[in-house]
């Protein structure tokens, strides 16, 4: 049967990350899913595209109401309180999503409900008596493949409670063929690796609780003419990719923005949307997301992070802690630290060593020196440009003058559509190292020293294009720095996020702009920041 084919305009681009469980304030992992999704946001609105990024929490169920328990608080005092803590990390972390959905905003409510009813009305959901093994971690039934050989969940390492109730269930099973057709869509399950597992859990599949007795889960959307049961977790939280994108509230934004183009989730959660959520759409006749990117995990100092261990480290104190100016060497670490399928681990002295070397050393280097020597040999302004045909420089040697080239610019782009986030970054240091090596071998002031003027601007003019260029394309990684570079460049402030990726060819530094003198655009991550024990001295 063919399913109902996408209406988004093709310049649309929606993007969705996963909403996280409010339990606890977010931690390095979770901001490393919405910067990912951030970069990749930007990168989309570089290349014109009109983005939609729908990204916030998941606040029902039983974790939550365990969690505001503990608190002395009430579900929903305990769920806004938490809330706060992501939107400031995520305000914090420059993340620009266009709604942050909340599972307890009322328009999403109205959606779940009218969800069930669909599914209800298709015959697809049916009440039965289940027993089976709840691991409140999870929000979900373990089968025995989750569990160790002791019979704990694989994932949270603690039993599940034995539970025996009346639910409703959802009929999976009917969608097992088209499940299977769907899931081998070329390019729907990214990383590709991660297919083979999704088919096999596909051959053992089964029918799946979609409702909790209120004597098990108080805090949860009602069933619709049942109200002894709450909606399961899992059905509410799914469902908020089709509220955040305007279902039955903003016909103009649904028809533009669904279905979604990527949603961006981690590995752990890969079952829920490429099995529950693709079948709940085909009950419901509605179309069907484009792709799926399960990203690899971020362990703390080769640890899994783990509120019972103690590791959980927030963004905003790794920031405090090296006293950042701004997020971007984290966003800039995080997004290089490993290929973004895999998972990365997370170390202060690799954080350091990364940062300084790429972004304060290399990049910081480049533009320092430039400005310097364009303050000195060309009254600050940008020189004219007057050719590149290669120089020989004072000590003899040919020095070839290689600028950036479309084939350049397409690597580039490549890398970021395909989450390759490690790779495009190595690509622009690689431009970077150009333009040091440009300078290293062309030696302005030897040549300023012979009054090989000419010269002097045609080198310093290229490094200065070659900054230009970066920072266009680095911007998604790093927006406030490059932003930081656009300025010592000479552009209006707000200049960057006007440019387009075609700019990057098509609009040169124009000659005779004035220079900002040059001033460091990231602090070096300085050893003796920390003492021994890693505390700061
Ligand atoms: O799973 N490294 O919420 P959550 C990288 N509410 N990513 C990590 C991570 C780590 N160490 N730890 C968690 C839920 N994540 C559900 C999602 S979506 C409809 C409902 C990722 O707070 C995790 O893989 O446990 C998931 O994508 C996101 O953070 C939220 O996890």
């Amino acid at each position: 049967m063919p399913w109902p084919l996408s209406m988004s305009s093709s310049t649309a681009y929606t993007l969705t990350t996963a909403i996280d469980y409010v339990n606890a304030p977010p931690h390095v992992g979770h901001a490393f899913e919405k910067i990912a999704a951030d970069v990749m946001a930007r990168f989309m609105r570089l290349q014109g595209r009109e983005v939609f990024f729908l990204t916030g929490t998941d606040e029902h169920g039983m974790k939550v109401e365990k969690t505001a328990a503990t608190r002395n608080m009430t579900p929903k005092e305990h769920v806004d309180d938490t809330v706060r803590h992501f939107k400031d990390a995520w305000d914090l972390l420059n993340i620009h999503y266009d709604r942050f959905i909340r599972t307890t905003d009322a328009d999403h409510v109205a959606v779940v409900q009218h969800l069930w009813t669909l599914l209800k009305n298709s015959g697809d959901i049916y009440k039965a008596s289940y027993t089976g093994l709840y691991c409140t971690g999870c929000e979900t039934f373990l089968n025995e493949r989750d569990l160790t050989e002791a019979g704990h969940c694989a994932i949270h390492q603690v039993p599940p409670e034995p539970v025996t109730e009346e639910n409703w269930f959802f009929r999976l099973t009917a969608y097992k063929e088209r499940l299977l057709e769907f899931l081998n869509t070329p390019g729907f399950i990214q990383p590709a690796f991660r297919l083979p597992e999704l088919l096999n859990m596909v051959d053992n599949l089964q029918d799946i609780s979609v409702s909790r007795p209120i004597s098990s889960v108080s805090w949860g959307i009602p069933v619709p003419d049942d109200d002894n049961q709450r909606i399961y977790v899992w059905i509410d939280a799914l469902s908020n990719y089709i509220t955040g994108t305007g279902y039955l509230h903003n016909d103009a934004l649904f028809a533009k923005h669904w279905p979604a183009d990527c949603h961006l989730i981690g590995k752990d959660i890969l079952r829920f949307h490429a099995l529950y959520w693709p079948a709940m759409l085909m009950a419901a006749n509605l179309p069907l997301p484009k792709s799926l990117y399960a990203h690899g995990f971020i362990n703390v100092n080769d640890t899994k992070i783990s509120k019972s261990l103690g590791n959980t480290v927030a963004p905003q104190d790794i920031l405090k802690r090296f006293e950042l100016p701004n997020a971007d060497p984290l966003r800039y670490y995080l997004m290089t630290v490993s290929p973004f399928g895999q998972d990365g681990n997370f170390t202060e002295d690799d954080f350091k060593a990364k940062v300084n070397a790429d972004l304060a050393n290399n990049l910081g280097n480049l533009l320092n020196r430039t400005l310097t020597m364009a303050g000195k040999f060309c009254h600050g302004e940008v020189p004219a440009c007057t050719d590149t045909h290669d120089l020989i420089s004072e000590k003899g040697e040919a020095v070839p003058f290689r600028s950036i080239t479309a084939d350049d610019l397409a690597a580039v782009a490549d890398a970021y559509e395909q989450f390759q986030f490690q790779t495009a970054a190595e690509r622009i240091i690689e431009l970077v190292d150009r333009g040091n090596k440009l300078i290293h071998q062309a030696e302005p002031w030897a040549l300023a020293k012979v009054d090989r003027h000419a010269d002097v601007e045609r080198v310093l003019y290229a490094a200065l294009e070659s900054l230009r260029q970066v920072a266009i394309v680095l911007s998604p990684i790093t927006p406030t720095l490059c932003a930081e570079i656009f300025t010592q460049l000479g552009y209006p402030a707000g200049s960057l996020e006007k440019q387009s990726w075609a700019d990057v060819l098509t609009s040169p530094l124009p000659s005779g702009q004035t220079l900002h003198p040059a001033g460091p655009i990231l602090p070096r991550l300085e050893d003796e920041l920390v003492g021994a024990g890693g505390k700061k001295k």
